[in-house]
């Protein structure tokens, strides 16, 4: 067998040279012949005597998965919309924005290794989600399976919160236009001075989180960016990572003091944060409970229909703006 230095890149659309196809299966008989048609579960079942995987090279994983996630830092490094937290905020804006601008590049920075934020359970860890109406016309448009009391009743009940997130994941992660780069922070803000004077936010600064957390005790670990003219940050209420680019934004005096969020009030609370969804600052829209510490909006506790609400709202706030920006880019086209 060649040393392995010598073996070959593999071809591009990752198909790998068929001089690989050599490689001796584990048993030592060549891999060789035509591709057998796809195998079926039920094939395997009670054959396990003799089940054998196809043979690999450790470097075909690793070019594979390597290849994919630079040429994706590649491609979002200038980005038409970058949406900071992939809570039920985050991954609803994604999911009205993918499905309504595919020609747009989108890119979702969460902090966490799983994305979801505080949407994969209801209250104080119980499983159900609840969405006041009209919100369960978001679950039908998504395809989250609910149960109704009845047209008389106001609200809906989702059977387990992770059943939510993982349809909105699901969907979100298959539009062609998105690309979650999730254990990533948001670290800081790409700004620049309009000629008036204002500050404008025209991009991300991001790091792997695990680096994050470590910036007090390492050596200068500097961050990489992303360029857009439009970030939407949905990073959840106070916490340790909770709202995040609005408390940049207020260290820059780029925006007002934050007003913090409010004792809970369901009523007031969500109608108030669908209704706030905004742009607080040229580039950055704000939703979710990140805008609650914006507004010193009340909190609403363990409803969820204004998070998804708020997502269709700041896309839609991110649309329109977007179409302003293209006229106030610079010549360059870029933000
Ligand atoms: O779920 P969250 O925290 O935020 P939202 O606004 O999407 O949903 C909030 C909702 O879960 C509630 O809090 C409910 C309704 N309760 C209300 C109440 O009254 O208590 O998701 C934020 C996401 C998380 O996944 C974080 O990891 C992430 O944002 N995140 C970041 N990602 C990247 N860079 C950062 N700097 C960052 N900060 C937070």
């Amino acid at each position: 067998m060649a040393p392995v230095a010598v073996y070959p890149e593999p071809t591009n659309n990752g198909q790998v040279a068929t001089k690989l196809s050599a490689i001796p299966h584990a048993s030592g008989v060549p891999v060789t012949g035509a591709v057998k048609p796809q195998a079926t579960v039920e094939e395997m079942a009670g054959k396990w005597s003799d089940f054998r995987f196809r043979p690999i090279r450790e470097s075909q994983v690793s070019r594979e998965m390597t290849r994919r996630y630079f040429s994706d830092l590649d491609k979002y490094a200038e980005s038409d919309i970058v949406i900071v937290g992939a809570g039920s905020c985050g991954l609803s804006t994604a999911y009205c924005l993918a499905k309504a601008r595919p020609d747009l590049k989108i890119a979702i920075i969460e902090a966490n290794v799983s994305p979801g934020g505080g949407a994969w359970l209801g209250g104080q860890l119980f499983s159900a989600m609840i969405m006041r109406k009209p919100a369960d016309a978001f679950l039908r448009e998504v395809g989250v399976p609910y149960e109704d009391a009845g047209e008389d009743s106001n609200y809906v009940t989702v059977k387990h919160a992770a059943l939510f997130t993982s349809t909105m994941l699901s969907k979100v992660l298959q539009f062609p236009n998105v690309k979650l780069f999730n254990a990533t922070s948001v670290e800081d803000l790409i700004t620049r001075r309009s000629p008036d004077g204002t500050l404008r936010v025209a991009g991300v600064v991001t790091n792997w989180t695990l680096v994050t957390m470590h910036h007090d005790d390492q050596s200068c670990m500097d961050p990489n960016t992303i360029n857009a003219p439009i970030i939407v940050s949905t990073t959840g209420h106070d916490g340790p990572f909770g709202a995040f680019c609005v408390k940049r934004m207020v260290a820059m005096d780029a925006i007002p003091a934050l007003g913090g969020m409010r004792g809970l009030d369901m009523n007031v609370a969500e109608d108030a944060i669908v209704k706030g969804t905004r742009e607080v600052a040229p580039g950055l829209i704000v939703g979710g409970m990140e805008l609650s510490e914006v507004d010193g909006a009340n909190r609403m506790g363990p409803t969820f229909g204004a998070m998804a609400l708020s997502g269709v709202k700041a896309a839609e706030e991110a649309l329109k703006v977007f179409e302003e920006r293209r006229e106030q880019c610079n010549e360059g086209g870029k933000w």
